[in-house]
């Protein structure tokens, strides 16, 4: 199998590379200098009358949960300080994100108890799956600011998620939506060639590296 190709926008980062070991790095990872774009498809127009937050499938309570944008963004707010892990070898580090803890969502729409992982769903219909308990992690965060600042369209306003410890591409930019699931199905880029789980720790960043186990059959 050819290696999967990422980024479909066509940009094509320019990374450093301080031939330095970089323990603070993830293996395979190059420092980047600013914060390239990084997507596929085209940037979404936001529209707040059109726009609500939705979390949906196996819900304790059998109910789906809508937010509009002013209500989500009046949930508590949090920083993280996080690193921005793109499987395509380069990292952005010392970011700090700000916005709406996953865990918040988890407390106020509870999945029911046989909900195993969490498809992250995205506009035009891009999704990213995690496991729950990755997603439950204290650090994920629905971000809406990055260094105090809105984020801007292209990097993912008006919601992104942030997990910091899998590969960028877990964090969908231009988030509309959770799903919670009773098994694990694959998201868009997990079916393209990309890692289920995405550690970049243990440099999970191709299906062909999975183990048993560690995603639903190809
Ligand atoms: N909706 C959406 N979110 C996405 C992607 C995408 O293609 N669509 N790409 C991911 C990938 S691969 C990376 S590396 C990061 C890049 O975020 P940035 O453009 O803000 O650097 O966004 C992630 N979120
Ligand atoms: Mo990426």
């Amino acid at each position: 199998m050819g290696q999967p190709v990422e980024g479909a926008s066509g940009d094509a980062p320019g990374t450093v590379s301080s031939g330095a070991a970089r323990p603070d790095l993830p293996p395979g990872q190059r420092l980047q200098r600013g914060w390239p774009v990084t997507h596929y498809g085209p940037v979404p127009k936001f529209r707040p009358e059109r726009w609500e937050f939705r979390v949906f499938g196996a819900t304790a309570d059998g109910e789906k949960h809508c937010w509009t944008h002013e209500e989500l963004t009046a949930l508590p707010y949090t920083t993280v300080v996080a690193d921005l892990h793109c499987v395509t070898k380069f990292s952005m580090v010392g970011a700090e994100w700000g916005g709406v803890p996953a865990r918040t969502i988890l407390d106020i729409a509870p999945p029911a108890p046989n909900v195993t992982h969490v498809m992250v769903w995205a506009e035009y219909g891009f999704s990213s799956n995690l496991r729950l308990a990755d997603f439950a992690s204290e650090r994920a965060l629905f971000a809406t600011h990055k260094d105090g600042e809105l984020l801007t369209a292209e990097h993912g306003f008006p919601l992104r998620l942030i997990v910091p410890h899998l590969y960028a591409w877990k964090g969908p930019k231009w988030v509309r939506g959770v799903e919670y699931m009773t098994a694990d199905r694959r998201g868009f880029w997990e079916e393209r060639g990309y890692h289920n789980i995405g550690d970049p720790w243990k440099e999970q960043r191709y299906s062909y590296q999975e183990e048993p186990g560690d995603g639903p059959e190809l």
